[in-house]
């Protein structure tokens, strides 16, 4: 059968998580806030701007929209220069093979990401070709848990809700699949990401027979 695998990218396919978390700590520890890898999980999947309000709130803070754009512009350069260096290395564990194995089967494959800096790092890590639609921060208006990057990659893959399989790490973009009745497959920790229809810790975790039962369910 013909499905859609629509990947998630930070901390999905790549771990660029790190580096958004050095970036906003950067920020957080100059205006005081303590901002803890705990707190990190609120952020994954969420929308840059949506994420500066987060750290606001926990730090009690309120801001005038020109510091909220400056730090916003600030937080994007400092993670703009983890990514000078990027390459393939960068690639999480088993993406690879799985890309590979869907491509082999003639599954199209979607990127649905909240990052506007999507295209740059499929580039550097030199996966882009295997992309036949791409929708990330820039095509959509709403963040995630809101299902609108989803249905939009579903829509350009040609492919119903249903027939969509979601590769997510975030608990926003699994809620986001959900909501989409597309089906949800966690990679990361069984405890945070309990909503998806199935978690694997990483994509070496998913072998063949689990995606072929995908296809062919
Ligand atoms: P940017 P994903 C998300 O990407 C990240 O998980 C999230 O932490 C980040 O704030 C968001 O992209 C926006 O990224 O600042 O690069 O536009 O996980 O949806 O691929
Ligand atoms: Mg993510």
């Amino acid at each position: 059968k013909r499905k859609g695998f629509i990947f998630d990218l930070d901390g999905v396919i790549v771990d660029t998580a790190k580096y958004h978390f050095l970036a906003w700590k950067k920020i957080a520890s100059e205006l005081g806030i303590d901002f803890t890898l705990e707190h990190n999980e609120l952020l994954k999947g969420v929308s840059r701007v949506r994420s500066l309000d987060i750290i606001l709130e926990l730090g009690k803070i309120e801001a005038s929209q020109e510091n909220k754009d400056k730090w916003l512009i600030q937080k994007n350069e400092d993670y703009l220069s983890y990514l000078v260096d990027m390459n393939e290395t960068e690639i999480l564990p088993g993406v690879m093979k799985v890309l590979k194995f869907l491509k082999e089967n003639n599954q199209p494959i979607a990127l649905g990401s909240a990052s506007k800096n999507a295209r740059p790092i499929l580039e550097k890590t030199g996966i882009l070709s295997f992309f036949d639609a791409i929708v990330d921060g820039n095509d959509v208006v709403n963040a995630k848990p809101d299902p609108e990057v989803f249905l939009h990659a579903a829509r350009l893959l040609n492919v119903t809700n249903e027939d969509s399989i979601v590769f997510e790490d975030s608990v926003a973009g699994v809620q986001a699949a959900n909501i989409a009745k597309m089906r949800s497959i966690g990679i990361g920790e069984e405890s945070t990401l309990h909503e998806a229809e199935y978690v694997f810790k990483d994509f070496n975790e998913i072998n063949s027979t689990f995606l072929e039962l995908l296809i062919n369910k």
